[in-house]
């Protein structure tokens, strides 16, 4: 009732702000469903760029706000909890990107999404999960330098045996911790589920799925599988999604649920309070956007 309540009050608010809210499908269930729409960090920011009102709230972590106002610098961007961070955007920075680099003279850098806008500023194509082996494919070249996950750019040298992926050592706390166990004790348990892991996960665990795929893909395939049950390792948010996507199917999570601290910050009251005051802001200074956005770009013609 709180929540249905404090929902409406959310909605007038944006209405009178012009503002569309964005929340990615790892927000919590009741910021999902306030939202004008739910997805994945590309997606949502393309919503953004695309969008008539004037103000986008995103409900999610600040570097995918920061990817809005890079796709949308015309339009005011605010988040509900400025804390919301991603610890694997934080383990690498602009200048220790260009120090390594400096170490691989002419290999390109293809950073993922996941990232600050400064880092992506001195990257030459970002990627998502969605992407990641299409964008180092479509490069052409015997060797790339891949950032900041480790466990992605595993993934794609698995796809890609001839192209040399050298990783930076990050990685993504939820995804990084689940062991392969896990996973084994939740297929033993379903039997007949299928499996579908995000590549943010360890070797081992992305060698036990049916497919790997990003959330966006996740959504899709749970729709579209002749599957009618599902062992899901990604954060546990996207649940709520895949329930409204496929609602006749069954979703199961592993016995330690995978929950990212970060997502969860941001809570219905924070968007109430963030609509009403527009703020905290998200901006890019405009150096860092124009190079920022080269490299987005290229990434979104590749496809
Ligand atoms: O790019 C995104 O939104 C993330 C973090 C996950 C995914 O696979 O969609
Ligand atoms: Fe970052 Fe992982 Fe949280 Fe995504 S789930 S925001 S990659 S820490």
């Amino acid at each position: 009732m709180r929540d249905a309540g404090l929902a409406s009050e959310i909605r007038g608010l944006a209405k009178q702000r012009n503002a569309v809210i964005l929340a990615h499908n790892y927000q919590r269930p009741e910021v999902q469903d306030v939202a004008d729409f739910v997805g994945d960090s590309l997606g949502l920011s393309r919503q953004a760029a695309g969008t008539g009102a004037d103000v986008i709230v995103f409900a999610g972590v600040h570097f995918m706000a920061e990817t809005a106002a890079i796709l949308a610098p015309d339009k005011l961007v605010v988040m509900p909890e400025a804390r919301a961070g991603c610890p694997m955007a934080d383990m690498i920075t602009a200048v220790k990107l260009a120090a390594w680099r400096s170490e691989w003279p002419g290999v390109p850098v293809v950073t993922y999404v996941n990232s600050s806008a400064s880092v992506k500023a001195a990257s030459d194509v970002c990627c998502t999960s969605a992407n990641a082996v299409e964008v180092v494919r479509s490069l052409d070249v015997p060797r790339v330098l891949f950032a900041p996950d480790r466990n992605l750019a595993s993934w794609v040298a698995s796809q890609l045996p001839e192209v040399d992926v050298v990783a930076w050592n990050g990685f993504c706390p939820t995804h990084d911790r689940v062991s392969a166990e896990a996973v084994m004790e939740a297929q033993r348990e379903h039997p007949s589920a299928e499996t579908l892991v995000h590549p943010e996960c360890r070797p081992e665990v992305v060698a036990l799925a049916d497919r790997v795929l990003s959330t966006s893909q996740m959504l899709r395939r749970a729709a579209e599988s002749e599957a009618d049950e599902f062992v899901i390792v990604t954060e546990e948010g996207l649940l709520h999604a895949l329930r409204k996507a496929a609602p006749r199917k069954r979703f199961h999570t592993l016995a330690r649920t995978m929950t990212c601290p970060n997502m969860k910050l941001t809570t219905l009251e924070k968007v109430r309070d963030c609509v009403e005051a527009l703020e905290p802001r998200v901006t890019v200074p405009a150096d860092v956007r124009e190079r920022a956005l080269a490299a987005v770009e290229r990434m979104v013609a590749i496809g």
